[in-house]
């Protein structure tokens, strides 16, 4: 008797629960976990799948799959718990960043240049959200909007309330059908209030029971991607309490480009612009011409990036004489023999 072979689907990570996952092919959602081989092969986290993978999936009916490859990742964001070397995976393929601040309590330009640094080193599109704008007359938003605008000449800004009528104007019109979105931000600024207002009501009560698995979906999840009315890709976020920055020295100088520039005129190319004499960015920390809080907060991620940076090197000298030790043992074994 001829078994059918296996069929193949692929599909895309939805949401991730611990261990489970909710994979979506075409408009059919599966239950998943990922197959021996990955669990047993994966070196990191990175190695699992994450929300906006793409991945093959084994259908074994009734709703259920088992992930059998991640294909290759377009962009992957990640970060690391402070103090820590090893990176999380945030989400993976995303094509623009939303970093989100609420304008009463949140606002803050040293964490918006963290967000950007790790958004830039995933190699993905950042856009500076500010949410809650009904809470502020607009002359503050004016001068909130001028600080942003000086301080992050390049990137895209917007204004969003979930409170206001068409509040959600600006966010809805920078989505495109096809692309995969992320919002990001400390708990409480709105992100998941923003995606319920992109959604609508009608679909949130459509997902209340999903058809294929008949399981209610009450269960918090920490990560979900939700699929919009024109065809975008939104992924939600639970606020992230730390976040590190790890292989982040390249965004670094890109986010902060005003103190690279002033680089080039340092007397030395190694220059830490920490104490150096003829270091071009502490004669402009010194004329005023670049801020204190900004040269601290270039300080600080500069420091993470480099402490990550030289845990890695460690990390390589050791497999290097672990593989040593190996060579040496096979030989030891084959002169036994
Ligand atoms: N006034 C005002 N409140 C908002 C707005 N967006 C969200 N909120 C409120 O802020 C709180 C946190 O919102 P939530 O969406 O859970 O934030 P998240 O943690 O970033 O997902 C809730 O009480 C929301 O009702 C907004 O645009 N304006
Ligand atoms: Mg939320
Ligand atoms: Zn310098």
């Amino acid at each position: 008797m001829k078994r059918d072979s296996p069929k193949y689907v692929t599909a895309r990570v939805v949401a991730q629960y611990r261990g489970k996952y909710r994979v979506l092919h075409k408009n059919e959602e599966y239950w998943a976990e990922v197959t021996g081989k990955i669990m047993y092969t994966a070196e990191s986290q990175l190695d699992y799948p994450v929300v906006g993978d793409k991945v093959s999936i084994i259908s074994l009916g009734y709703g259920n799959g088992l992930i059998d490859k991640i294909l290759p990742r377009k962009s992957i964001l990640e970060r690391r718990a402070v103090g820590k070397t090893d990176v999380q995976p945030i989400a993976a393929n995303v094509d623009t960043a939303f970093i989100v601040q609420a304008v009463d309590r949140d606002f803050n330009l040293n964490r918006f240049e963290r967000y950007l640094t790790i958004v830039k080193a995933g190699k993905i599109k950042p856009v500076l959200v500010l949410n809650k704008i009904d809470l502020i007359p607009p002359e503050e938003l004016e001068d909130k909007l001028s600080l942003v605008k000086s301080r992050f000449k390049d990137i895209n800004l917007l204004t969003t309330s979930a409170f206001k009528p068409n509040g959600d104007k600006y966010l809805a019109q920078a989505i495109k059908k096809g692309k995969i979105y992320c919002l990001l931000g400390s708990s409480g600024v709105g992100k998941s209030s923003l995606i319920n207002k992109l959604l609508g009501q009608e679909l949130i009560k459509t997902r209340a029971i999903s058809a294929t698995t008949k399981k209610g979906q009450h269960v918090t999840t920490h990560r979900e991607l939700f699929v919009l009315k024109g065809g975008g890709m939104v992924i939600d976020n639970p606020g992230m309490r730390e976040v590190g920055v790890a292989d982040a020295g390249e965004a670094v100088a890109d986010v902060f480009s005003d103190i690279s520039i002033l680089a080039r005129d340092c007397k030395f190319s190694d220059c830490t612009h920490d104490h150096e004499i003829g270091c071009a960015v502490l004669a402009a920390l010194k004329s005023g011409q670049l801020s204190e809080e900004q040269y601290l907060n270039y300080i600080k991620l500069k420091k993470e990036t480099d402490y990550y940076a030289m845990s890695k090197l460690e990390k390589r000298r050791k497999d290097k004489s672990f593989g040593k030790m190996v060579k040496t043992a096979m030989k030891q074994i084959k002169s036994l023999k």
